[in-house]
């Protein structure tokens, strides 16, 4: 896939999921190999943004007393602290002029794992005249799988990046994989 920007078609758009210090090695939420997926979204965005395809960046964005914590009855370490250095999207990560960032996990009564639960992103999306998806991001049995399936109901066509995710367990990789796929998604390998 020397030239990815023949990948793209009019009514696509770039999704690019919590690449956050936090999911990487050495965050308080650390996936393996989390910051791998740095190096295999850059290609995309770059071929993305000089196509005029559209870029969303999400961002996981707690309060301190979010519901997803351990310490609030949840099931998470504390992660992605607002305003923290581990809530911040990873350096490494081309974002390029226009780049729209996304803000999901503010809400003190309940979590929001898929990008499109109560954002208002595809109701923006379809205003925008987007119809199809490529995704790619952290956590691939989480977030991106919450937001995949989402985005599939929503109506949206899927074409998930393999190689830009990376999963919090091998075996919640491999069925979030198959689950998406059952979902309509296209899995780019
Ligand atoms: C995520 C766990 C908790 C994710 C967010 O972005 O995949 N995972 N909050
Ligand atoms: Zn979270």
């Amino acid at each position: 896939m020397a030239q990815l920007q023949e990948m793209f078609r009019p009514g696509d758009a770039l999704l690019v999921v919590d690449v956050q210090n936090d999911f990487c090695p050495g965050g308080a939420l650390p996936i393996d190999e989390g910051d791998e997926v740095v190096a295999a979204l850059n290609p995309w965005i770059a071929a993305a943004s000089e196509q005029g395809v559209p870029i969303f960046l999400t961002r996981d964005w707690h309060p301190a007393g979010h519901p997803s914590f351990a310490v609030n009855g949840g099931s998470w370490p504390l992660h992605c602290l607002q305003d923290t250095h581990g809530a911040a999207i990873h350096s490494g990560l081309l974002t390029p002029q226009g780049a729209e960032v996304v803000t999901k996990g503010t809400r003190f009564d309940q979590d929001q794992l898929s990008v499109f639960d109560q954002t208002g992103l595809a109701d923006k999306l379809r205003r925008d005249g987007i119809r199809r998806l490529w995704v790619g991001g952290l956590a691939l049995d989480v977030c991106v799988l919450a937001t995949v399936l989402d985005g599939c109901h929503e109506g949206f066509e899927v074409q998930l990046l393999v190689a830009g995710c990376r999963p919090v367990t091998a075996e919640g990789g491999r069925e979030a994989l198959a689950t998406m796929r059952q979902a309509g998604a296209v899995l780019v390998e």
